[in-house]
């Protein structure tokens, strides 16, 4: 069979290669003898399509919308092969994947994809498979049949693993390499991203049921070995030596943390070090694992803080953490020499200019080394959407990001590159941030980034 990957997300132009879709074709592949391809050019697989007998497509929500509403949508849905959508986006609304797929798959994609290309392969004529009754016995789907949307029982797997990924599949990895946005404070970094869990046992309003929905409600983690595996790799062919570990908490489990960190460290009698970054959550870092993470060459912990205000931080967006936590995590992190980054978001529910100023003054003056602004969007699929009946992507791309708070669009955004100025030319930080700056390379991605996500 040859088969299409292509991923929607724009990933490359954030140094950021889509590991779904990566651990999707590295199942398929330990399993499978196929022909495939990884597209991260919509455009070139298009042009391809004649060479495939499926296109399989990934998307989150929003890179979702802003491709269905292109040409681009409306050209590939009169392609005549099978075209299979899924992600987080066609999760949570699976009849915008069918705007231009035929086959949605919802959640964890290995098993359904999986027994839909042992399908195909049974059938002489490809595209027949959309004929078939025995697509309604594959699980998680949807599609259309006989011009009705078909929807198939929704399972998890709790005991599915991610896969080791195969990183040859990525042909052009060295242009994600050279985008990826962590670390650049230090000289020579060359990295890349991976996830080691799945899932997240937490409640934020913002964010859940949407996690919980693609995974399950059990968490799952990666074996460390077949990541070590990875990162000697890409050490060796890459020359790799940084990465960044987007787990939602990747401080969850200490005793992995520690696992991981010993096995890192083990790897410096060899001469072999890595720098890397990792997401984590206030109240479930410690001071043991945090100096065993710093041992083990980790630079940056990033913490979702949110907003400074306890009680809406707990009510409105159910993040279930207290002030004294924010401030004994900052602590521990920079007493193990590591820097603590915050995550913010400005346009809360009544917040008006003035609380966000004060907001904003409060964080810069806070110990955090790092921090990122985002405006709060209550997206489909979560708590906060469903209370404010928020049912599609769309305004996303727009100016108008479902605004919830008191503040105009316009003065939202004109605030969240005001906290920008103001946290990162504090005197404090104004020395790093100047060393950040100075190499052109960095300030040309940063600026970049800055502009795409205005
Ligand atoms: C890493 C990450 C990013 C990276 C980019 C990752 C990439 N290259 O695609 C960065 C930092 C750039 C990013 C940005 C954003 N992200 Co993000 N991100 C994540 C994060 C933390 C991990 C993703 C991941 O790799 N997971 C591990 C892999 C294995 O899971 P997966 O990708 O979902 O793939 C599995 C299934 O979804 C499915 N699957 C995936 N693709 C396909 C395709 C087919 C055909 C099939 C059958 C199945 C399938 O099978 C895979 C394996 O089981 C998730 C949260 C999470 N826990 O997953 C949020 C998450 C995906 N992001 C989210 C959001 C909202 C965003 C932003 C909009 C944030 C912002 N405000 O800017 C942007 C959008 C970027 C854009 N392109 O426009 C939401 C998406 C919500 C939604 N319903 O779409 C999530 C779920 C976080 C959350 N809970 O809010 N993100
Ligand atoms: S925001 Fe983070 S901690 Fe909260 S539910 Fe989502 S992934 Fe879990």
């Amino acid at each position: 069979m040859r088969i299409a990957f292509i991923d929607l997300n724009n990933g490359k132009r954030f140094g950021e290669t889509n590991i779904g879709l990566l651990e999707l074709m590295s199942f398929l592949s330990q399993r499978r003898n196929d022909k495939i391809e990884f597209f991260d050019e919509v455009d070139l697989a298009i042009n391809h399509w004649r060479e495939f007998d499926l296109m399989v497509f990934s998307a989150m929500g929003f890179p979702l919308e802003k491709f269905i509403n292109s040409k681009k949508a409306k050209i590939l849905s009169h392609i005549p092969i099978t075209k299979i959508a899924g992600g987080p986006g066609p999760t949570i609304i699976p009849e915008k994947g069918l705007i231009f797929a035929d086959i949605v798959i919802r959640g964890e994609g290995e098993i359904p994809l999986f027994k839909i290309i042992n399908l195909t392969d049974k059938i002489k004529l490809k595209r027949e498979i959309l004929k078939s009754n025995e697509l309604k016995g594959i699980e998680n789907l949807v599609f259309k049949f006989n011009n009705e949307v078909y929807k198939t029982n929704r399972l998890y797997y709790p005991e599915l693993k991610p896969s080791k990924i195969d990183w040859n599949i990525i042909k052009n990895l060295e242009e994600y390499i050279k985008r990826w946005p962590y670390l650049d404070y230090i000289k020579g970094t060359r990295g890349i991203s991976f996830v080691s869990s799945r899932s997240c046992p937490f409640n934020c309003s913002f964010c859940q049921p949407t996690v919980r929905e693609i995974f399950g409600n059990r968490m799952k983690f990666k074996d460390s070995d077949a990541i070590l595996e990875e990162l000697l790799f890409l050490r060796k062919n890459y020359k790799i030596n940084s990465f960044m570990l987007h787990d939602d908490t990747f401080t969850i489990n200490k005793n992995r943390v520690i696992e991981f960190c010993d096995k890192l460290i083990s790897l410096h009698k060899k001469g072999i070090s890595f720098n890397w970054i990792c997401n984590s959550r206030v109240d479930t870092i410690d001071e043991e694992m945090a100096f065993k993470m710093s041992k083990a060459g980790c630079k940056e912990v990033r913490f979702g803080v949110e907003t400074i205000d306890e009680e809406k931080r707990n009510s409105v967006l159910n993040k279930g953490i207290k002030d004294k936590d924010i401030e004994r995590s900052i602590k521990i992190t920079k007493r193990n020499k590591m820097r603590a980054f915050g995550f913010f978001m400005l346009g809360l529910p009544e917040q008006n200019f003035r609380d966000a100023l004060k907001e904003i003054r409060r964080i810069s003056s806070s110990n955090l080394d790092l921090a990122t602004f985002s405006i709060l969007t209550p997206m489909p699929g979560t708590y906060l959407g469903d209370k404010y009946n928020v049912n599609s992507f769309n305004n996303y791309y727009k100016s108008n990001r479902n605004n919830i708070s008191k503040m105009s669009n316009l003065s939202l955004e004109l605030t969240r590159i005001f906290a920008i100025i103001s946290f990162y030319f504090r005197p404090k930080r104004f020395k790093n941030t100047f060393k950040q700056l100075s190499s052109m390379h960095t300030l040309f991605y940063k600026l970049r980034r800055f502009i795409g996500s205005i």
